[in-house]
């Protein structure tokens, strides 16, 4: 990178190192100038060195560290998402502290994305400097009395005022509207501030004012409002810099980054506080001695020192140090001066800024220094020219090093290696130095060349920007209500469960006793879990879950050894005829029998039939109804193992000998059992969820003896279908199970199953979207397209982990144009949803293990649940708030979960191999 030759060259005015063309060179005699123009060349690599320094701070701040103290703050905003135009409403805004000393109240109209812009009214104050020095009180009813004033003024709505608070020193926020000073800079020293939150001060002196009722609703740095309020342009500005009186800048981190924030999830505009910076290694050989008095006389010594270099509250000071020095030695003015040059503060922002302007320059530098007392000549007006082009083309170029530190931050935030961005600029220093603005732009090309940077001059000074701040504000509040508003039923309280609980225990003992009930209590012919004395080889069908298997299950001495191989259930099957479906069953056993070497062997075959069915014996199983999107037909009402029979018959040179049919949640429970004998319930949430436990024979109805445990499948799924659930029911399941293809059936699945649980996201979504609280209230077409929205996706989108990257990544294969405000809603939307489903099913459990503990007239149960099915296996945090749900009701119940590793298909086999033994030892 070439940074050769003294300040202003060919290349690119201001480019380090080469002289100015257009503008004289100095008097070869004035080696003494030459020193004092040398003391404001940064080098090349000074400006490197100072961009890699600032970046390491910033890197150092991010991470929190501690100490040695970082040179900048990097304070987090509690900005999460740029403006996405449909921001609306009209807001009051006050500026303090961004330029200097004067404040100024704004209204903004904001009229949405095809609205037509309204220019803001504005009226600006001047703060008397005993104010600025004085007592915070002071200060802030000064503020409160302008803003009377203002709306006295201005002929404006007066219903609901919401201001936006922009407050231009560095504070630590801990909210939109909670915001600490930290410190006071740029000619402000107001005593108790310092430590106090500003909002606070601003609320308390609007309320002594008394006059209006104006809600705070937000407070941003100036560096935000300016970033805000940039137009919505090509690309979205992510960094807002400001060189007024002082200079700082922003831009949006990730908030994963950020190790102040608690939440890992999203963006966040971090506001870099850089006028602190003054690591000495970096800045010390670029400070010169009227840096160092400049600051010495300065309200806050040592402090701000990267400021006092680029601010335009200092700038003009410095120039003045400058000329004042020379002038002692004969450089200027003959070496006299006048008690207006002597005077700290007497040049300005603004006349350095026109003696500098090469066209107008000569002239207005002769007017300007004889308005101070001084008769210049032409070499002095030429000479305090350089002076000033020296020290704004310092400040710019140290305000380029600064801001490529920004920018190759922002690049390693996204990892991104090309970075495209648009950085919005604002201040008194951009508005009246054209010539700053060029040379920041070229020094940071070149020390960012591999950034595609844009500059966007902010349009008002951010009045629009902290109006959209004030307005985004106000959305999110609004919309994290309706969120609240859409959510609140799904977030069900301990009473509410505990009534699930009861309702559940009495339709047990309804369904057990025969009586109508919503739970079929279904007797599963198993009286008992394996002893573990089973043996042989058996084949097992498992049907019903995500997946359809054929199994071969090897139970020996050391143990159960399973081959299986999956085979998919085509919807059109599912859905076809019953002897279609079961020609196909067939099917798969004959592909897997000749795979297997098994062709011709009729071993005892296990059928894992996961649907309602009343079965009459092992091997009777009577389908009540189809559920989980089969509805094969001429099946319900049918004996599905005669239905196999009759498959197994069609099929000629067949031979299978079918012993068992067994449920999901039996063959689960058994599976587990063969492992721990304490495994007594079974319990599936995959596709669809049901339950089963052994329960007293004796309360068993309709099944002979009164001793010894049956093995009762539940089928909860249909719990509620006799609408004792409807005060839980959202108009989200309503229309779930409206669209379903059994409507009014298995509405307790429906709340909470893997077959569900995304459509009731969707459709949250859709409405969310519908409110205009998710993606800008455009309804996206894809989104209407049912089942789009997998209830795989929360799984995903719920783990620990980047969780709002994969937000991002997966609705964004879904075509969703998304916000991390959005992101952050989806996910919020996906937890109430599948928490609302793993507390009912901890209801049931809990309902399930108080049932068998009072079966036993036990103090306490200890009790293991045999668990399958994909929704609780793969979901990051259903099975602790399971857990956790029948910890809180069944307090009296210790109840471990075991995760069954080869699925039910094991269970039915060694159902049917426990059915063998006992057929074995009645034959003999
Ligand atoms: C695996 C079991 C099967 C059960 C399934 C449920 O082997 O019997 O039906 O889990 O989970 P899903 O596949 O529906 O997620
Ligand atoms: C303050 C910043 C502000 C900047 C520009 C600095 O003195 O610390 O908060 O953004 O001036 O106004
Ligand atoms: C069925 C049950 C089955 C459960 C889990 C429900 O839809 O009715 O028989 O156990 O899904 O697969």
């Amino acid at each position: 990178m070439d940074f050769t030759g003294p300040v202003g060259g060919q290349q690119g005015e201001g480019t380090p190192g080469r002289p100015q063309e257009g503008l004289p060179q100095p008097p070869d005699s004035s080696a003494l100038m030459q020193e004092c123009l040398q003391q404001f060349r940064v080098t090349g690599a000074q400006l490197q060195k100072i961009q890699a320094s600032l970046l390491a701070s910033m890197e150092q701040a991010l991470r929190g560290q501690a100490s040695p103290a970082p040179a900048v703050r990097m304070l987090p905003t509690y900005v999460g998402s740029i403006p996405h135009g449909t921001e609306q409403g009209d807001f009051l805004v006050l500026e303090l502290g961004a330029k200097g000393a004067s404040l100024r109240v704004l209204w903004v109209t904001l009229t949405g994305i095809n609205g037509h812009r309204v220019e803001p009214r504005s009226q600006e104050f001047v703060i008397p400097q005993e104010v600025m020095l004085g007592a915070g009180q002071q200060l802030f009813d000064f503020a409160a009395h302008c803003l009377a004033e203002f709306l006295d003024g201005h002929p404006v709505s007066r219903q609901a005022l919401q201001l936006g608070f922009s407050f231009s020193f560095p504070c630590h926020q801990t909210g939109l509207d909670r915001s600490t000073l930290i410190s006071w800079t740029k000619g402000f020293r107001c005593s108790g501030v310092e430590g106090q939150d500003v909002v606070q001060l601003l609320r308390d002196a609007i309320r002594r004012q008394g006059a209006h009722s104006i809600d705070v609703v937000a407070v941003v740095n100036d560096t935000v409002g300016t970033m805000m309020g940039c137009e919505p342009g090509l690309r979205p500005c992510e960094v807002g810099l400001v060189v007024d009186t002082g200079t700082n800048a922003c831009y949006m981190e990730e908030a994963r980054h950020v190790a102040a924030l608690d939440n890992d999830r999203g963006r966040v505009c971090v506001s870099v506080e850089w006028g602190s910076f003054g690591d000495s290694g970096a800045l010390g050989p670029v400070l010169t001695t009227f840096d160092h008095s400049l600051d010495h006389e300065s309200l806050n010594p040592g402090a701000q020192r990267f400021e006092k270099m680029i601010g335009g509250l200092y700038l003009g000071e410095l120039v003045r140090l400058v000329l004042v020095h020379l002038a002692r030695r004969g450089v200027l003015f003959g070496g006299r001066t006048s008690p207006a040059l002597l005077s700290r503060g007497s040049i300005l922002l603004e006349h350095v800024a026109e003696m500098e302007d090469p066209s107008a320059g000569v002239a207005r530098v002769h007017a300007i220094l004889q308005d101070l007392g001084l008769s210049p000549d032409t070499s002095d007006a030429e000479l305090v020219q350089l002076v000033c082009a020296a020290v704004c083309t310092r400040a710019a170029q140290l305000c380029a090093a600064a801001l490529a530190s920004v920018l190759a931050r922002l690049q390693r935030s996204r990892e991104h290696q090309a970075l495209q961005v648009a950085v919005a600029t604002g201040g008194q220093v951009f508005e009246q130095h054209p010539r700053f603005c060029r040379i920041l732009r070229e020094t940071v090309m070149l020390l960012a060349p591999e950034c595609d940077v844009s500059f966007v001059p902010s349009v008002d000074g951010g009045g629009r920007g902290v109006a959209m701040v004030t307005a985004v504000a106000a959305r999110l509040a609004s919309h994290r209500r309706l969120l609240e508003e859409t959510l609140a039923p799904f977030r069900l309280s301990h009473e509410q469960l505990a009534a699930v609980q009861a309702l559940m225990r009495e339709a047990m003992a309804k369904g057990l006793r025969g009586e109508a009930s919503s739970l079929r209590m279904l007797p599963t012919y198993v009286r008992a879990t394996p002893d573990g004395s089973e043996r042989g080889d058996f084949l097992a069908l498992d049907l019903g879950g995500t997946n359809f298997r054929v199994l071969l299950v090897r139970v020996a001495t050391g143990g159960v050894q399973i081959t299986s191989q999956v085979y998919s259930i085509p919807e059109c099957v599912a859905q076809g005829s019953g002897q279609q479906l079961f020609d196909h069953i067939v099917d798969c056993i004959v592909d897997f029998q000749q795979k297997q070497g098994l062709s011709g062997q009729s071993l005892p075959l296990g059928f894992t039939f996961s649907f309602p069915c009343r079965q009459l014996g092992l091997d009777q199983g009577i389908l009540l109804n189809w559920t989980k999107g089969f509805n094969a037909s001429g099946c319900e009402g049918q004996d599905v193992v005669c239905l196999l029979r009759g498959a197994i018959r069609r099929r000629q040179a067949v031979e299978l000998n079918v012993v068992a049919i067994v449920n999901d949640t039996v063959g689960t429970m058994m599976s587990c059992g063969y492992e721990d004998p304490r495994c007594e319930i079974g319990l599936i949430v995959g596709t669809g969820t049901n339950a089963c436990y052994m329960e007293e024979l004796r309360n068993v109805a309709g099944v002979a003896g009164d001793s010894g445990h049956m093995c009762i499948n539940m089928e909860w799924g249909a719990f509620g279908d006799d609408g004792s659930l409807d005060m839980l029911s959202t108009c989200f399941d309503a229309s779930v199970d409206q669209a379903s293809i059994n409507p009014g059936k298995q509405r307790f699945e429906k709340m909470i199953s893997g077959m569900y649980l995304g459509e009731i996201v969707r459709r949250i979504l859709l409405h969310l979207t519908s409110l205009g609280v998710l993606f800008r209230g455009q309804q996206i077409q894809r989104l209407q397209t049912r089942d789009i929205f997998k209830t795989k996706f929360l799984s995903e989108i719920e783990s620990d982990s980047l969780a709002l990257r994969q937000v991002r990544a997966i609705l964004e294969d879904l075509g969703l144009p998304l916000t991390s405000d959005d992101a952050l809603m989806v996910l919020e939307v996906c937890q109430a949803v599948s928490q609302r489903a793993a507390r009912l099913c901890g209801a049931g459990v809990a309902a399930v293990a108080e049932k068998m503990r009072e079966n036993r007239g036990l103090e306490e149960l200890t009790v293991s649940v045999g668990v399958d099915g994909t929704l609780y296996k793969l979901h990051p945090h259903f099975s602790s708030l399971v857990a956790a749900t029948v910890r809180e009701l069944a307090p009296r119940c210790v109840v471990t979960f075991l995760q069954s590793e080869d699925g039910s298909g094991k269970g039915a086999a060694l159902v049917t191999a426990v059915a063998c033994r006992l057929a074995q030892k009645t034959r003999v």
